[in-house]
Order: C-alpha cells, then structure tokens, then sequence
C-alpha cells in the first residue's frame, strides 16, 4: 500500500512539469489574443481645454488601468473629441496609458 502511494506520487510529479509545460507553450498567443479592452467608464467632465488636448474628468473606477474613482486630468488622443462634450456632462468614455500619459480614445455623453 505505502509503495503503491509513493509511485502515484512520483508518476504525479514527473507529469506535472511535463504538462505545465506544455501549456505554457500556448500561452502567450493566448494572452495575445484576449488583451484587454479598454472599459467603457461613467464620469463627469469637470474642466475641457481644446489647445491643450487636455480634460478633466470625475470618472468612476476604470478596470482596465486598474484605478480607482478620482478627479484628473487625461489628455485625449483627437482635440476633436473635446467637441462632443462639455463642462458639466454626464460622459462615458475609455482610457488607456500610452507613452506613460494616461489617455482618452473615444469619449461621448450621455443623456440622463
Ligand atoms: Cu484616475
């Protein structure tokens, strides 16, 4: 009995990297692949400022930058974004950090 329990352990353990490693294999084509979106996020637009490229927002916790709610300044990848919305707006948007700069791709209002 005690040695039978002893091989099913060595089998399990000469297994186990066997197949890790062979899902490993697949895994950055996985990781690829399912990179995640950026979530669509309530806020409310505090401060617009078209020449900067800059908007201030209170935005509600954004998944994919892993942030929490907070009131700050992103800059926006197009100033022509800034034309949908204004001081005061209910807005959903998306954000992603490039080069560092945390950073509003698409933005728009929405209507209570
Ligand atoms: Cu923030």
């Amino acid at each position: 009995m005690k040695t039978n329990t002893t091989l099913l352990c060595f089998l399990l353990a000469l297994a186990g990297p066997a197949l890790a490693q062979g899902h490993g294999g697949h895994e950055p084509g996985v990781l690829v692949a399912q990179a995640k979106a950026p979530t669509p996020t309530r806020a409310e637009v505090r401060k617009v400022d078209k020449s900067a490229k800059k908007i201030t927002l209170r935005h509600e916790r954004i998944e994919n930058l892993d942030m929490d709610g907070m009131t700050m300044v992103f800059q926006v990848q197009d100033a022509a974004l800034l034309d949908q919305v204004k001081s005061g707006d209910q807005v959903r948007f998306t954000a992603e950090q490039i080069r560092g700069a945390y950073t509003v791709l698409t933005i728009e209002p929405v209507r209570p």
